[in-house]
């Protein structure tokens, strides 16, 4: 008896904990638990209805039975006239049924929103799941399953939904040999040596990822761009990976590299007002599109970091672009360029000069052009202000760039969700157009009612079975999915439904581990750069603290720019005493930081250099809050390692075990970053780490001696 008993214990145990690889992210449709719940919602979605003639069709059908079918533990009747308990499916054109029903709520909803409704058709009680276009039908079956996996109760339902933004698209880093630059999952998922007669599984899986969170569109390499990708052997391997995307609405972007012309075109220049340029372009984007008829257009860094790009001949970025543009044109391809442009032999402070290249030219872009905006003037960092620019190009169609991968952030090792950095982002308040002209309204358009708008995340995808490599990192690319969709949901309920989807609707889990999630940044933020500090990472590879670094070849790149530590105090200048970095944004929001003593703290050193015994806000002088700071990240850690211990037994062991051995190399890390920190600091302020806390284990000499060899994402052999 005894003995069968823990038979049975053992069988349930392995149905509940099963090993997990993190491969199915929150697309996982395993049976749910609760019988009462299954029961109900087996009673509503019991038989499926739609004429699946299309692949969109296809995929958003056998979506929906896969999900059900698992989720319910039930075998979904197919039927093809209404019954009660239905789930029906389609647009008007695909679907009788649905034209009949003459959805007025369809009129506002474009080409990519769909509703869902409770609705009682010919005395029989269905769920409508209806879109205008197949794409909206699959973004609509994604959601019902979400609903499901979720426990929502589903017996009233009445959903419209449709994007803010019309192009939310990844950025791949992805280097042709499968480098990934600052990619902290494993290998470029894309196999060249392998396309196009090799595609497997993980490609579709990849687009129903990407599809179930509303992204529809994926740069598939660096911007650090090689021109190898425009020829022919490599369109036809983009063709093949770009038909497997089509079904799920995922159109396929290019970077291009501004000297292509030259280097695969054998011309002498890649000047865009020569005319052999302009034929060159226009005959490469019209064999492109001959492989790739729905082909979205091109990413394109240009003069920056050393790419080539109009400057080069003394012409314009809105020369550059136009020229691309006018190319893609009659497509109607669009061009996507950065704005992410410095040099070292400008003098001016690196966080200006986005904004003095670019805002002369407002209104010079060609109506296909978007302009690519960091959500910094700086790089990704841990916190920045939003970028000038946003609100500053009214005639200019800007688009969001945010940075998946946590180059800057913790990289592979570190729990941290970047939703608050998004949002915070999102919602701040340019004043560009009075108050409440928010950056997310300047990119949705509903400020300056662009043509086109756009929203990029820099994805941290690669072939690790997880694909993201920390099992929160996926997380960051659901949230950012989220939010490319819908910017005015909450980074807690984003956090709310990844758990549920990604882990258990277990309550306590759901409660402990969003806390995590919606702590873990602010956390980051303390222990890596607090006050406003930025940009005081390992040279290169950016990995750990390195405030003391001042031999890298370009002043701009070197911590010591930034930090601007001496005896007198700490941070950098950014008032009109100073650079006057200030002075690219409006007035009102000039008010909030140019005075020191109302400059939140978040801020207070990337605007002001502030003396060691000023007094805070908090009563401190600077020198003992940032020791407090320091502190407090560390204990944020620890409390997050604490956290993660009670949820201990509520997940399969695969993923817990590896995210607590993760929770402990960020403790380690977070303690690094501490004393590295405070141990350089402390030669300027002159003052000691006040005894209350820990002490650094080492002398600063130490700190400074560590080396660190092949950090992943950094490329090459260092
Ligand atoms: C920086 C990265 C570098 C990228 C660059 C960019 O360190 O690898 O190429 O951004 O965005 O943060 O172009």
């Amino acid at each position: 008896m005894k003995k069968h008993f823990f038979f049975l214990l053992f069988l349930l145990s392995i149905n509940v904990l099963r090993a997990e690889d993190g491969y199915r992210l929150w697309l996982r449709y395993d049976k749910i638990t609760d019988a009462g719940l299954r029961a109900t919602y087996i009673n509503s979605c019991k038989n499926l209805l739609v004429d699946a003639k299309s692949p969109t069709l296809v995929a958003a059908k056998a979506e929906l039975l896969d999900g059900l079918s698992g989720l319910l533990n039930y075998k979904i009747n197919l039927i093809s006239t209404v019954q009660n308990n239905t789930i029906l499916v389609g647009t008007p054109t695909s679907s009788r049924q649905i034209a009949d029903l003459n959805l007025s709520e369809l009129d506002g909803l474009g080409k990519e929103g769909f509703v869902i409704k409770t609705k009682m058709i010919a005395g029989n009680t269905c769920i409508v799941i209806a879109a205008n276009t197949d794409l909206g039908v699959l973004y609509g079956s994604f959601r019902l399953l979400q609903l499901l996996q979720t426990h929502q109760p589903i017996s009233q339902l009445n959903i419209a939904s449709a994007p803010k933004i019309q192009v939310r698209i990844l950025n791949h880093w992805d280097n042709m040999n499968r480098t990934v630059e600052r990619g902290y999952a494993g290998y470029s998922l894309w196999r060249w040596h392998y396309f196009p007669d090799l595609l497997d599984q993980r490609y579709t899986d990849y687009a129903r990822a990407n599809a179930s969170i509303g992204i529809n569109g994926t740069v598939i390499s660096n911007v650090n761009a090689n021109a190898q990708m425009l020829t022919k052997d490599y369109l036809i391997k983009v063709a093949a990976l770009a038909n497997v995307f089509r079904p799920y609405g995922i159109k396929v972007y290019l970077s291009a590299k501004f000297s292509a012309p030259m280097e695969i075109g054998k011309l002498k220049t890649a000047d865009p007002f020569d005319a052999q340029v302009k034929d060159w372009w226009k005959k490469k984007v019209d064999e492109i599109y001959s492989y790739i008829p729905d082909f979205g257009g091109f990413l394109v860094k240009a003069n920056s970091e050393g790419q080539p790009g109009p400057q080069n001949y003394q012409r314009t970025h809105a020369d550059g672009a136009n020229l691309l543009a006018d190319a893609l044109a009659p497509h109607g391809g669009i061009v996507m360029w950065r704005a992410f442009v410095y040099s070292n032999e400008t003098p001016t402070d690196r966080t200006k000069q986005a904004y003095n290249e670019f805002k002369p030219f407002d209104g010079q872009f060609k109506s296909n052009v978007i302009v690519q905006v960091k959500n910094g003037p700086l790089d990704f960092q841990p916190r920045e202000p939003f970028h000038p620019l946003f609100g500053a190009m009214p005639k200019t169609p800007l688009m969001m760039e945010f940075q998946l991968t946590q180059e800057y952030l913790g990289q592979a090792t570190q729990l941290v969700y970047e939703a608050p950095l998004m949002k915070e982002v999102l919602d701040a308040d340019t004043y560009s157009n009075g108050s409440g002209s928010t950056v997310a309204k300047i990119i949705d358009g509903s400020i300056d009612h662009p043509q086109i708008t756009g929203i990029a995340g820099v994805s941290n995808i690669g072939d690790d079975r997880n694909w993201c490599g920390h099992p929160f990192a996926q997380a960051n690319w659901f949230a950012f999915g989220k939010l490319a969709w819908d910017h005015q949901l909450s980074a807690a309920t984003i956090a709310d439904e990844w758990i549920k989807m990604t882990y258990t609707n277990d309550a306590a889990f759901v409660a402990t581990t969003k806390k995590m999630m919606l702590d873990s940044r602010e956390i980051m933020v303390h222990y890596m750069t607090p006050l406003g500090l930025h940009h005081i990472m390992g040279d290169g590879h950016h990995y750990g603290p390195s405030p003391w670094s001042d031999k890298l070849g370009r002043a701009d790149w070197n911590p010591v720019y930034y930090h601007r530590a001496d005896s007198a105090g700490l941070g950098f200048n950014r008032t009109k005493t100073g650079s006057n970095a200030l002075e690219q944004y409006a007035p009102e929001v000039q008010k909030i930081y140019a005075d020191q003593a109302t400059c939140p703290d978040n801020y207070l050193l990337w605007f002001h250099h502030i003396s060691w015994n000023y007094t805070m806000k908090s009563g401190n002088s600077l020198w003992d809050e940032l020791c407090l700071q320091y502190n407090s990240g560390v204990t944020g850690v620890r409390t997050l390692q604490q956290s993660w211990n009670q949820v201990t037994g509520k997940i399969d062991s695969e993923r817990f075990n590896q995210v607590k051995m993760l929770l402990g190399i960020q403790e380690k890390e977070a303690v690094w970053w501490r004393n590295a920190c405070l141990s350089y600091f402390k030669t300027f302020s002159k003052q000691p780490i006040p005894a209350k806390y820990e002490q650094p284990d080492h002398n600063l000499d130490y700190y400074k001696t560590l080396r660190f060899q092949f950090v992943p994402g950094s490329g090459g052999n260092n």
